[in-house]
């Protein structure tokens, strides 16, 4: 069917519609709840009302006298397991079910199984906790005073809540920097807690069968692979002997790193019941328990001489961790790649301190839709430019032009020590601002201001590093970043491409086609691409930090070149002559100086199966297998243009034009890549005007639905303007970089630069996300709010 939808389809890159949509408009995919099982029964969770309090008994027998109840796993039942508690992806321990205390509103606390959801939901309340109310410790700032509340006293010899200091550059040079500077611009900032919200909910189906000791887990994860293997770890069930499977997912966002307690709730619920157990979680449930992302309280310094020549940044940031330090980045990286908040400009010095502390909040901490704390780290510097520009009363197009590196800087070694592969970012500044015609709309923005309208122009340059990454320098708790990848080419010369990464909505069914039909020459509308099931796939780390393209893409290249070459011994004795006379032309090899002689690929393929004398040690067939260890990070980056205007009265924002050129280096399906733009330049629109998980003091959360967490439409979003540079990366086979999380890491600058600079003529220098019309509206009356 994909073949006859996909009239044009390239041999290789270029625009193709999506092949996995064929199912996705139909309403044909397979989400997690679509799975229905014989016997099937279901899960729900008994969650915390409060935000700190010690549990001091827990009755569950009513529960478990409801005539649909099947069992009630509690802290308790999991004890006995020795499976209370599970490690981390940062080297800490999460309660599964609470035990001693609750520290977070909406902990996991009780777990029923029964024969429908609505029994399960019903037997909760059933359910009588007794609860001690502890004092909630909300904000990070006070989480480490002396007299602040121990959150985890869980943890021996445990008597605060500072988690871990740590610290990047050369704090010696960069104050020394400072301290000689014409001009240091000090600006504090908080990047707020918001939540990445798929639209598909987090939940598991488990079968555990009673007689081979096989489970099966379809689940919502973005790390299939790496979660049978911590289920293995864990639960001391053999890995052989676990099934991961990811079938569609509608969203990730970073949200499905992890594992979350009500997925090892199902499959101990399936354990102990002999039967399937489904568990998917509610809309509340997903934003209240489940990974968070950001809330970093960062203080920023800039220095610069009087003419606006940047030469150092000083970074502090307070991180909150929230209850669990859960946080997902490599074992090495504490505080992810926040190491890049030195941006895109060419530095004398830069340092950075983080500190890590624990609050009654949801632990998590993911890197929605960036890579590792990018997000945090560009906001950051973007801000600190248009601060600096403000105070030198110069054009921010103007300062950012002055200072970004330039393109035979590259490979440039940043002050914190990360190799940018490849760029020239004032061709791309160039672009972005020759797309808005941002001289012009300067001139617009004076006339209006004379009117009194405040029109607000906003600009951000970012650099991204995404792709992790090298097995020398990174690993997830124990296990290296490198993915798999093996290409089949059956004897008709259709081809299976199994692959490691697993694809949350982003397309990779037709751009990983693309890439073997760019090596191969077979056509993307003959190649399957299966992912999401460990019992096909070989082994990797997953998606996330957009490093499927840098590492699977570049295990695919290399794998479909393996087979290119198998296919010429083989084209060598079909055609006898000799290797070194034979010459690829995409899909076929043929004669150096005969065009005539030569065989296609499908040609070969059958002949690799045949009956065909091949060379001594050659073993037919043209399968290969590829495990990709990527040398670097790729460094894709881009320069945004943001159009905003503020109603003077209401401080309302509209986003009236906005103008996005990315350099991802070699595109392979730029439609895919446009669209990826497209929905993170909308996060950054959410994340600047509209999102934040806020709390009361109590801990109580007040963002737990959409009428509260808002995410922002096509009402709020403009019709975007894109452009794009090429600027390949030279490590990388196809010269590719990621770009699925590029947007959202550098949109949420330009939109809070162009609101500020609308509202620059009433001399505001700073306010925080997100700018909601209260936030404006205070900070043009001199009265910033403070989150
Ligand atoms: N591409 C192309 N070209 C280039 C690059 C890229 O074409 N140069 C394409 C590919 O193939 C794919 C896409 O595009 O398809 C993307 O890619 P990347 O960048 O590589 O990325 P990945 O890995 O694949 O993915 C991931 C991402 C992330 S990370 C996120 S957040 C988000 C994004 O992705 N998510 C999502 N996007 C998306 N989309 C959708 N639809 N959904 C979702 O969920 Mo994280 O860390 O997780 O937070």
């Amino acid at each position: 069917m994909t073949a006859v939808e996909n009239p044009e389809t390239p041999m290789g890159f270029g625009r193709m519609h999506r092949k996995e949509d064929v199912r996705f408009v139909r309403g044909k995919g397979t989400y997690v709840d679509d799975v229905a099982l014989p016997g099937m029964l279901h899960g729900a969770v008994l969650r915390s009302p409060h935000a700190h309090a010690r549990i001091v008994s827990i009755d569950a027998s009513a529960a478990e006298a409801h005539p649909k109840v099947r069992a009630v796993v509690t802290g308790a039942t999991l004890e006995s397991l020795n499976l209370a508690w599970m490690p981390t992806l940062s080297h800490d321990v999460q309660a599964v079910l609470a035990t001693d205390k609750v520290r977070f509103q909406g902990q996991e606390v009780a777990f029923v199984v029964a024969e429908d959801r609505y029994a399960a939901r019903d037997a909760l309340e059933l359910i009588d906790v007794e609860y001690e109310p502890l004092p909630a410790v909300i904000d990070a700032k006070k989480s480490l005073a002396d007299d602040a509340p121990v959150i985890r006293d869980d943890i021996e010899g445990r008597t605060g809540n500072h988690i871990f200091d740590w610290e990047t550059g050369d704090k010696e040079h960069t104050d020394e920097v400072f301290a000689a500077a014409d001009v240091v611009a000090v600006q504090d900032m908080l990047y707020p807690r918001v939540h990445p919200a798929p639209l598909e909910t987090c939940g598991t189906v488990a079968d555990m069968d009673p007689v081979t000791g096989k489970l099966t887990v379809w689940t919502t994860t973005q790390a299939p692979h790496a979660h049978r293997t911590l289920y293995a770890l864990v639960a001391g069930i053999p890995e052989h002997k676990i099934r991961v499977i990811s079938p569609d997912i509608g969203g990730g966002f970073g949200n499905k790193v992890g594992i979350y307690p009500g997925y090892v709730c199902a499959v101990v619920g399936s354990i102990l019941t002999g039967k399937p157990v489904k568990w998917m979680e509610d809309r509340s449930e997903n934003l209240m328990s489940t990974s968070f992302a950001r809330d970093y309280h960062m203080h920023g310094e800039i220095a610069a001489t009087r003419e606006g020549r940047i030469l150092a940044v000083r970074v502090k940031v307070l991180a909150d961790h929230g209850a669990f330090n859960g946080t997902a980045q490599p074992t090495k990286f504490p505080a992810g790649f926040f190491g890049v908040f030195t941006g895109s400009y060419d530095l004398m010095a830069a340092h950075c301190e983080v500190t890590g502390v624990y609050t009654n909040k949801a632990p998590g901490g993911v890197a929605y839709a960036c890579s590792f704390r990018i997000t945090e780290a560009v906001y950051l510097v973007e801000r600190l430019v248009d601060v600096l520009a403000y105070d030198l009363g110069l054009d921010p197009a103007e300062l950012r032009m002055r200072n970004l590196l330039r393109p035979e800087q590259f490979p440039y070694e940043s002050k914190t020590g990360w190799v940018y592969d490849s760029g020239d970012y004032p061709a791309t500044l160039r672009a972005a601002l020759d797309l808005a015609d941002y001289d012009e709309l300067r001139a617009q923005q004076a006339r209006r201001r004379e009117r009194g309208e405040l029109m607000g122009i906003g600009l951000s340059f970012f650099t991204e590093a995404v792709g992790a990454g090298p097995r020398k320098h990174m690993d997830i708790l124990g296990l290296g970043m490198a993915d798999g990848a093996e290409l089949r080419v059956h004897p008709t010369g259709k081809a299976v491409l199994r692959l490691s990464c697993q694809s949350q909505g982003q397309g990779h069914e037709t751009t990983f086609a693309q890439i073997v039909a760019e090596e191969l020459g077979i056509s993307p509308d003959d190649i399957d691409v299966v992912h999401g099931d460990t019992d096909q796939t070989p082994f990797g780390l997953g998606t996330y930090g957009s490093r499927s393209t840098p590492v699977s893409g570049a295990a695919t290249a290399v794998v479909a070149r393996k087979v290119r070459d198998r296919a010429k011994i083989v084209a060598s004795a079909m055609l006898e002559v000799s290797e070194d006379d034979l010459e690829w032309e995409k899909g076929r090899w043929f004669v150096k100086g005969d065009r005539q002689a030569g065989r296609d690929i499908q040609e070969i393929a059958l002949a690799a199966h045949s009956d065909l004398e091949l060379p001594e040690g050659v073993e037919g067939h043209l399968d290969a297998t590829c495990v990709y260890n990527p040398p670097n990070l790729t460094y894709p980056f881009g320069a945004y243009v943001c159009v905003v205007d503020v109603d003077p009265g209401t401080g309302q924002v509209t986003v009236r034009s906005f103008f996005a050129v990315d350099d991802c280096g070699v595109r392979i399906n730029p439609m895919i890549v446009e669209g990826q733009v497209h929905g993170g330049l909308a996060d950054g629109v959410g994340m600047a005007l509209m999102q934040v998980m806020a709390f009361d003091e109590d801990g109580n959360h007040l963002g737990g639905s959409f009428m509260d967490y808002l995410l922002p439409t096509s009402l709020e979003c403009p019709s975007w303007r894109l452009g794009e540079t090429v600027t390949p990366s030279p490590h990388h086979p196809i010269g590719a970089k990621g770009v699925g999380e590029s947007a959202t890491v550098g949109s949420p600058a330009a939109v809070v630069n162009a609101v500020l600079d609308a509202v620059k003529p009433l001399g505001v220098r700073h306010a925080d996300m997100p700018l909601a019309p209260a936030a404006v509206w205070s900070a043009m009356r001199g009265n910033p709010l403070r989150t």
